[in-house]
């Protein structure tokens, strides 16, 4: 069939697009704002079709809005540093900055393919100084503020790539980035105070209508926060006291030893002369070499070794002997655990494993326990025993007293533990924003001063063997004047900022990208934020969303901003799936590896049958990718966006279909064809727009489905974002025009009904619809002509009267839809019970259905 030229009139209409600048907008302080945002790219390249579908998506929720007479800010920019950037400058023996803009170069021109109504003139780079130093100002407002702080911490450590990750970069003890283990290294490392808004940010989860409850209770779940008390636990013979957090104070008089992490600073300091101190430090040497985190220690054998010390239980005066143990972690609470193995687990099988004492302090309702019998912990509730003045009580109960006892007597307090961390910012790496710091022999930690600003990365350095940052190593960049005293041997901060810093603040950028003398202009921000829709993967549930959370309370409360949550509404896509290929010989195929034949599919290197595999993600390594440029050259951007809208609601996986995208196209040639057909006719004459009952049939329905589909579309698309049924909904629009003929008769209203459709399809396939809405004799462009609307009168289903005879005599009539199909009027009348007294026992021998009339049964 003759297919209508995408190509040509997809590079039409995005030149007009772009030298009317249609995309490009302002505040228009009396015009509705809506602001969309999809999740920015990182340049890693090309753009996948995961992009292609986050996109895809966002566009026709900008392009709607627009119709609805929003103001719409539509931005698009690059997440631009990071390593990967530094991967390609090793393999490739380029720059990082070269590949970095190299690939925005290539995907802007991409995205531009795609249709995607951004206004460019806000794109931005995050790798720009005119970007980072806005970054770097932050910082020093957040360090002045103490909101940002050094110390020495214990980090993961990659050595492969030579940096510090975020626990949150840690993939079941892996690095993200490259696979391989991590381990545990203490330096001198910068941090936000994040920990700070934990109590905020776990509240305000519960205030998110917008966003999905998974994300939500992620986030809440990462920040873990757990309630019960600090004790404070004396050492024997010293004044050094060992404060623990417990969320079971009421097992405190079970309490039979002490474990201390052994990355816990007093672990040394305790062992320190005695006869244990050399196995206490072998065994930290060891565990340095271990994932620390609270998942993998699941996976550990419990173990521990004994300090040479004890510390006094101040309930019960008991001496607890203390060990440092693999299961304390220095990361939660105060890094000790007050160890009641009667009722814990892993408490119970350290005591067992090294001879401990258990001593139980909670019966169950239906017994005693007996500590050296006892073949588990008891973690469930019940009554006190052992617990002097609390015996007999109710556990949860004594747990009040217990605190209260605890807080009279200067012992301890009611306490919140959170499982979230300080955010660790410092990088040792080239590719990122310089923290603006100096370091003076002097005067220590020395700010950059703000007229100092932006501290630009050296562009000219190169990367170091393995990709270390040529920063520590590089003179010009490191040598400076100590801005306090002038010292001229200060030297200056050399990490550079994780790249989720950038990230967490570019959408106020966006609200401004050009502003010189601040983050942003705040009338632009008063009008553009918070970000009403915020479009991306589910990947970034935890990072991402919860670091732009965190950001935006900083900024609220360094005065910029007078809100505090970014994102309004949350929509996270799902993947793009697709089965993967492989040959025996050949492993994992790339879909043009694969010919097809008269024997199946096989492997085009040697000839094998190929073997299906599993329907997943796609990715590289599966090489069940599709390229979005094969698609584009093939079908062109509208079919591309038609088929990834159909394929699924947008938080669903989508399943790759190349059927599915051949339908996509075939759909549109078929409202081409119908155009054209009636566009002679259609010259001049104006849309009907009376009420449905002065037509005749068949006009009247071809004019109450374009009303009922204008109703439907806009309810899926305004209330949940669900294209594919609002798709369908067309697609049965112009199944129904289809039944008519083209011709003079009706032309009002098939012209409606076409003018709904084009305008329906706008926001999906906007070149398609900017031609056909030219063709029919408009010379504004779809983007500033209102949504269609409804009429409610048009909307009524219309019903028609069906009547039933059994053996050629009428024997009943019922009322049912117009165009009720053939084999549901057969039920109907079958299922009355008039008719079926006549039909009698031996049933139907034969039914003629005529639609929209009668029902014949011979019996
Ligand atoms: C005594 C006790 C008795 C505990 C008992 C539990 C059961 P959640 O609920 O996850 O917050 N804990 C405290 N700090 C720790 C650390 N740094 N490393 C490892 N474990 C630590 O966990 C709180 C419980 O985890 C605390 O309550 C403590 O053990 C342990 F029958 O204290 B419990
Ligand atoms: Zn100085």
């Amino acid at each position: 069939d003759e297919r209508y030229d995408a190509r040509a009139i997809e590079q039409k209409w995005q030149s007009v697009w772009e030298r009317d600048k249609l995309f490009k907008v302002d505040v228009q302080a009396d015009t509705p704002k809506y602001y969309l945002l999809e999740m920015f790219p990182y340049p890693s390249g090309k753009i996948h079709m995961g992009h292609v579908r986050n996109y895809t998506i966002g566009d026709v929720v900008a392009r709607y809005k627009r119709m609805r007479g929003f103001n719409v800010l539509h931005p698009m920019g690059w997440d631009a540093f990071g390593m990967p950037a530094e991967n390609a400058a090793i393999a490739n023996n380029t720059h990082p900055a070269e590949w970095t803009y190299q690939n925005i170069d290539y995907m802007r021109n991409q995205l531009k393919q795609l249709g995607f109504s951004y206004d460019w003139d806000r794109e931005i780079a995050t790798c720009t100084p005119d970007y980072y130093r806005w970054e770097q100002w932050l910082f020093l407002k957040m360090y002045e503020l103490g909101m940002a702080y050094r110390k020495e911490a214990f980090v993961n450590w990659c050595e492969p790539c030579q940096t510090v990750l975020a626990n949150e970069q840690v993939e079941a003890g892996m690095c993200w980035r490259c696979g391989k283990p991590v381990r545990q290294k203490k330096l001198n490392q910068w941090f936000f105070r994040i920990t700070d808004y934990a109590e905020d940010l776990l509240l305000h989860c519960d205030q998110l209508p917008g966003w999905p409850e998974k994300v939500t209770t992620m986030q809440k779940n990462w920040i873990g926060r757990s309630q019960g008390a600090e004790i404070r636990f004396a050492v024997e013979e010293s004044d050094l006291v060992i404060p623990v957090f417990t969320t079971r104070h009421d097992t405190v008089f079970g309490a039979t030893f002490m474990c201390l992490a052994p990355e816990h600073p007093m672990v040394p300091q305790l062992a320190a002369g005695t006869d244990q101190a050399a196995a206490v430090d072998a065994f930290i040497e060891r565990i340095s070499l271990q994932e620390r985190s609270a998942k993998a220690m699941e996976g550990y054998e419990k173990e521990g070794v004994f300090t040479g010390r004890y510390c006094t239980n101040p309930m019960t005066g008991r001496r607890m002997p203390i060990y440092t143990a693999n299961f304390a972690l220095m990361e939660y609470g105060t890094g000790a655990v007050m160890s009641v193995p009667a009722h814990d687990q892993r408490d119970f099988d350290f005591a067992r494993k090294y001879g401990l004492p258990v001593v139980p302090v909670v019966n169950p309702a239906d017994g005693d326990l007996d500590g050296d019998a006892m073949a588990a912990a008891y973690t469930e509730d019940g009554v006190m025993i052992n617990s002097g003045e609390f015996n007999g009580l109710p556990n949860r109960q004594a747990m009040e007293g217990i605190a209260d006892l605890l807080e009279r007597k200067g012992l301890g307090k009611r306490a919140v533990s959170y499982r979230l961390r300080d955010w660790g910012i410092s990088r040792q790496r080239y590719w990122g924003a310089p923290i603006p710091i100096i370091h003076c022999d002097r005067c220590g930690i020395v700010p950059v001063p703000e007229a100092d600003l932006p501290v630009v990365l050296p562009e000219d350095a190169h990367l170091l063997d393995g990709g270390r940052s040529p920063l520590p190593h590089l003179d010009a960049f490191q040598r400076t004047t100590c801005p306090q005293c002038g010292n001229t041997a200060a030297r200056r901060e050399t990490d550079t900022m994780d790249t989720f810093v950038e990230s967490s603040w570019y959408f106020e950028r966006y609200c401004s990208p050009r502003c010189g003398d601040a983050m942003f202009d705040p009338a632009a921000v008063r009008y553009w934020m918070p970000v009403d829709q915020y479009i991306g993967g589910v990947e970034h549930a935890i990072l991402h969303l919860l670091y732009s959370r965190y950001f935006t309370r900083v900024l609220k409360d360094v005065g910029l901003i007078d809100y505090k949550e970014p994102f309004t509404r949350l929509l996270t896509q799902g993947m793009v799936c697709k089965e993967s290929m492989s040959c025996p010989e050949h492993g994992y195929l790339f879909p043009d590896q694969a010919r097809e034949t008269d024997d199946g599919l096989r492997c085009a290197l040697c000839e094998r049958p190929v073997v299906m595999g599993r329907v997943e993600k796609m990715s590289k390594s599966k090489r069940n990718v599709v390229d979005p440029n094969v698609l584009l050259d093939q079908y062109g951007a509208d079919t591309t966006r038609l088929f990834c809208l159909f394929a699924a609601p947008p938080e669903r996986d989508l399943e790759w279909s190349d059927q599915g995208v051949e339908g996509s196209a075939r759909f549109l040639n078929r409202v081409w064809r119908l155009a054209l057909a009636w566009m002679p006719h259609l010259a001049g004459k104006a849309p009907y727009s009376g009420p449905p009952d002065e037509l005749q049939a068949p006009w009247r329905a071809v004019y109450q489905k374009s009303h009922q589909t204008i109703e439907k579309v806009s309810r899926d698309i305004e209330e949940r974002f669900h294209f594919n049924t609002a798709i369908s909904a067309v697609m049965e629009l112009v199944n129904q025009m289809y039944t008519v003929e083209p011709g003079s008769d009706g032309a009002a209203v098939m012209r409606h009904a076409l003018e709904s459709v084009v305008l329906l399809l706008c926001p999906i396939v906007p070149h398609f619809a900017e031609e056909l809405w030219q063709e029919l004799g408009h010379d504004q462009s779809t983007l500033f002509t209102p949504w269609p609307s409804f009429r409610a009168d048009a909307l009524v289903q219309d019903e028609v009267t069906i009547v039933v005879q059994v053996n050629g005599k009428l024997r009943s009539r019922f009322d049912t839809a117009l165009d009720t199909d053939e084999q549901t009027l057969q039920r109907q009348a079958l299922a009355d019970e008039r008719v079926q007294k006549f039909i009698g026992s031996n049933g139907p021998k034969k039914i003629i259905v005529v639609k929209n009339k009668l029902v014949n049964i011979v019996a």
